[in-house]
């Protein structure tokens, strides 16, 4: 039998099936150690005297590491505008990251009710949309509603950013734990311990745990050089084509940050992840 893993703990493998049945399954032979099953992934169950045993996990469209998934169509980065503040630095490394496993990022505003003055950060929000970026804010519902229909999403961001909130408001029946208000303000209380793919909305989203601090020491110079949706439309077009948009003469990408074609906040963080690269 088919069926799609959404939920593991504990090296227990909750498969949900094409019939809508699910049953809770174990890892068989190598998938036990070398190449366990992530969730989202498509895996062949057989059912012995007393477990469901997955035999093999089918091909992946694609693989994020953090958070561990498999097989979504857009990773949705959720973040504050307050508790905890607004950061361009962290939604630009997670754009590289979501990108360079690549699968489309997206971005959910929250909490955008605890600020009395939200024009600057409308400013920064009208940077990733004129970038190309689908911004929603978590108080539009049509455009949540649009963001997600029919779509397998991930939920990825800092802890307390309000990412199982969200679903809680899509879905109220969920009543997915959240962190308590007078938590809220405390740094690296993590709420939610699994990654878990909820239905909803006629697709999936997965539910994640939030971290405090992402490292880029995994990226090659190269490799990061290429996961930047906004130079895309000049690679190819450097001087030299290992260019790493860094000092480089003839760089087609400094070139358009110095005409505003590409944002010079994106830029500047690039840069700054490029330095914490290990690795030609
Ligand atoms: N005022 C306000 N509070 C919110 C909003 N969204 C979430 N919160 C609060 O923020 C806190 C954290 O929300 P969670 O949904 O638990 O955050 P999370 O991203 O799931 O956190 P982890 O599971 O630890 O990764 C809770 O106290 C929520 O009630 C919002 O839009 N406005
Ligand atoms: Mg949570
Ligand atoms: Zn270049």
């Amino acid at each position: 039998m088919k069926g799609r893993v959404i939920c593991i703990i504990s090296q227990r493998y909750t498969v949900l099936f094409e019939d809508n049945t699910r049953e809770v399954c174990v890892a068989m032979g190598k998938l036990r150690k070398t190449m366990s099953p992530v969730v989202g992934d498509f895996v062949e169950v057989v059912k012995y005297d007393d477990v469901y045993g997955i035999e093999k996990i089918y091909d992946r469209t694609n693989y994020l590491v953090r958070p561990l998934i498999a097989n979504v169509d857009q990773a949705v980065i959720v973040m504050s505008c307050k508790d905890p503040d607004f950061s361009t630095t962290l939604i630009d490394r997670l754009i590289f990251l979501i990108s360079e496993a690549n699968i489309t990022p997206k971005i959910v505003v929250t909490k955008l009710d605890l600020l009395d003055d939200t024009t600057e950060i409308m400013g920064y929000i009208e940077d990733y949309r004129n970038s190309g970026y689908e911004v929603v804010l978590k108080s539009d519902e049509e455009a949540l509603d649009n963001l997600f229909k029919g779509r397998i999403s991930v939920l990825t961001g800092q802890s307390g950013a309000g990412k199982s909130s969200l679903l809680n408001v899509l879905d109220p029946t969920l009543e997915l734990r959240t962190q308590e208000i007078s938590k809220a303000l405390g740094r690296g209380k993590h709420t939610t311990r699994h990654v878990e793919l909820l239905p909803m909305k006629g697709g999936y989203i997965a539910d994640t745990p939030g971290f405090s601090s992402l490292d880029f020491e995994h990226f090659s110079r190269s490799s990061l050089s290429n996961s930047v949706p906004d130079f895309e439309p000049y690679i190819g077009m450097c001087k030299f084509n290992d260019c790493v948009h860094e000092h480089e003469p003839g760089c087609a990408v400094k070139a358009a940050v110095d005409a505003k074609k590409i944002s010079a906040i994106r830029y500047g963080h690039y840069l700054e992840c490029l330095k914490l690269c290990k690795g030609k």
